[in-house]
């Protein structure tokens, strides 16, 4: 069976070809028109470039741009794909860990990468490379060590990532004066070797910032997420690390970036609090409603919460999505494994009992274009059940998480030449001298 790297190899021309077969019938037609609420809504709907590891059909001409702040969604009313996959395909098809039922994340990265389902062995043999590729540099231990405690999680962690480019494949290759054709192999090394030092900085992160002790040793015999687990102190509860296997499956999902650097970049974005900060928020949002109106407060107490947040000018977190248009079937599949592993927690009852009510108020109050719950207004209190109630440090999960997609991103972005991207604005006083009389 062939290794990934191999596989990608015997994909690659492949893929060069289509590209260039694609451009050469089609590299002229129009793609239909751009109005001017698009430049001043943030490019949303805006077709302006393909997506190369997620899907090759015809969603994925609908995907959002802005790469560093945006999910990439095949279809606003279908939802999230992977490589064209449905959440619950995903579920069913990746390979599982023995005795578990969540997919092994080390699988969605192969499809990420490949468009295909790779077999146990395969991501297996994932695992173990990623383990033995888990250690950091020893200078970016000490930077994170040095970071003062009340230094924002995701802060830290762009450090770290920024930091890593010091060990970079591509910048040597690059040093060095590789050839364009072959930029992908190691860009292929980095992101192997950035996914698999996650787990070391993000336990670091956490241990340092919460006081948590030292750091176990990655176990090259477990996979991923069994390790993650267990550099956050966690890795006792197969639970945890069945969430794990959820969590970083599910988030993973990204648009792409050009470097080491430009992930670093990403997370920047990613910590944003209308963006994957979300998750924090949504946590301290809950935490006061519980401490104003009570652990099991009545439908109507929690109505009048809502009101009052939306009256005192502030967003529902964990509502509305920029592109989707229904409940995100991220939220679906993390209220699933609550109800398979925590149906009576009174923090899941509560996000439950706000489902029932948030979609109707946002509905009502008449602006959001999308009143359904999005992946982060349910993330949070899965972690909390499990004792992770450390919300300010939620989004650096999620960022482990992003990796996959980002990376899956950019090595085909760089087996496929593709360009720095580049979208041209204009002044507001352009557009009315262009518009002038028309
Ligand atoms: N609560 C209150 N008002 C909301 C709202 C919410 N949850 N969602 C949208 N609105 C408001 C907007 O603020 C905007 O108001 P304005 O006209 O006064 O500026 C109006 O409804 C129209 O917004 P939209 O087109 O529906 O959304 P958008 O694309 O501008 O923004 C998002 C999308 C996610 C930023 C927004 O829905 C929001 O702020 N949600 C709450 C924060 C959140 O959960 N973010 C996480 C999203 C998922 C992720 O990226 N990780």
């Amino acid at each position: 069976q062939p290794t990934l790297k191999e596989r990608l190899a015997e994909l690659i021309p492949v893929a060069q070809e289509k590209v260039k077969a694609a451009r050469h019938e089609h590299g002229k037609k129009s793609f239909g028109p751009v109005i001017v609420d698009q430049l001043y809504g943030g490019m949303r709907g805006l077709p302006a470039l393909i997506g190369k590891a997620r899907s090759w059909t015809r969603v994925s001409l609908h995907i959002i741009i802005v790469a560093f702040a945006s999910d990439g969604f095949g279809d606003v009313e279908e939802g999230i794909r992977f490589r064209g996959k449905t959440i619950p395909e995903i579920q069913g098809q990746l390979p599982k860990a023995p005795g578990g039922s969540e997919p092994l994340p080390e699988g969605l990265f192969w499809l990420l990468v490949t468009g295909e389902i790779p077999t146990y062995e395969q991501v297996a043999d994932l695992s173990k490379d990623w383990a033995a590729r888990a250690a950091i540099p020893e200078f970016v231990e000490e930077v994170l060590d040095r970071c003062p405690p009340t230094l924002h999680p995701m802060s830290q962690f762009s450090l770290a990532v920024t930091a890593l480019n010091h060990n970079s494949a591509f910048a040597k290759a690059y040093a060095e004066g590789v050839s364009k054709k072959e930029y992908w192999g190691p860009t292929f090394e980095d992101s192997m070797d950035l996914i698999a030092k996650l787990p070391n900085i993000a336990g670091r992160i956490y241990r340092n910032v919460y006081g948590r002790g030292k750091l176990p040793p990655i176990d090259a015999q477990k996979d991923y997420s069994h390790n993650l687990a267990a550099l956050l102190g966690f890795g006792d509860n197969p639970a945890f690390v069945e969430l794990m296997r959820l969590y970083i499956t599910i988030h993973s999902d990204h648009e792409g970036g050009n470097t080491l650097p430009s992930y670093a970049a990403a997370l920047n974005g990613l910590a944003g609090p209308l963006h994957g900060l979300a998750n924090q928020e949504v946590l301290v949002w809950l935490t006061k409603m519980q401490a104003k109106i009570g652990e099991d407060a009545s439908d109507e107490a929690v109505k009048e919460y809502v009101w009052s947040t939306l009256k005192g000018g502030q967003v529902v977190p964990g509502y509305g999505h920029a592109v989707l248009r229904k409940t995100d079937p991220r939220y679906v599949a993390q209220r699933e494994f609550a109800l398979k592993h925590l149906p009576n927690d009174k923090l899941f009852k509560l996000v439950g009992q706000i489902y029932n009510i948030v979609p109707g108020i946002l509905l009502e109050a008449g602006k959001a274009k999308n009143p359904w719950p999005n992946v982060d207004a349910h993330s949070g209190a899965l972690l909390t059940y499990y004792g992770l109630t450390e919300m300010q440090y939620y989004t650096v999960l999620f960022g482990v998480s992003r990796a996959f997609g980002v990376t899956a991103q950019l090595i085909w972005d760089r087996a496929l030449g593709a360009p720095l991207e580049r979208p041209k604005s204009y002044s507001t006083d352009a557009i009315n001298k262009i518009f002038k009389g028309k």
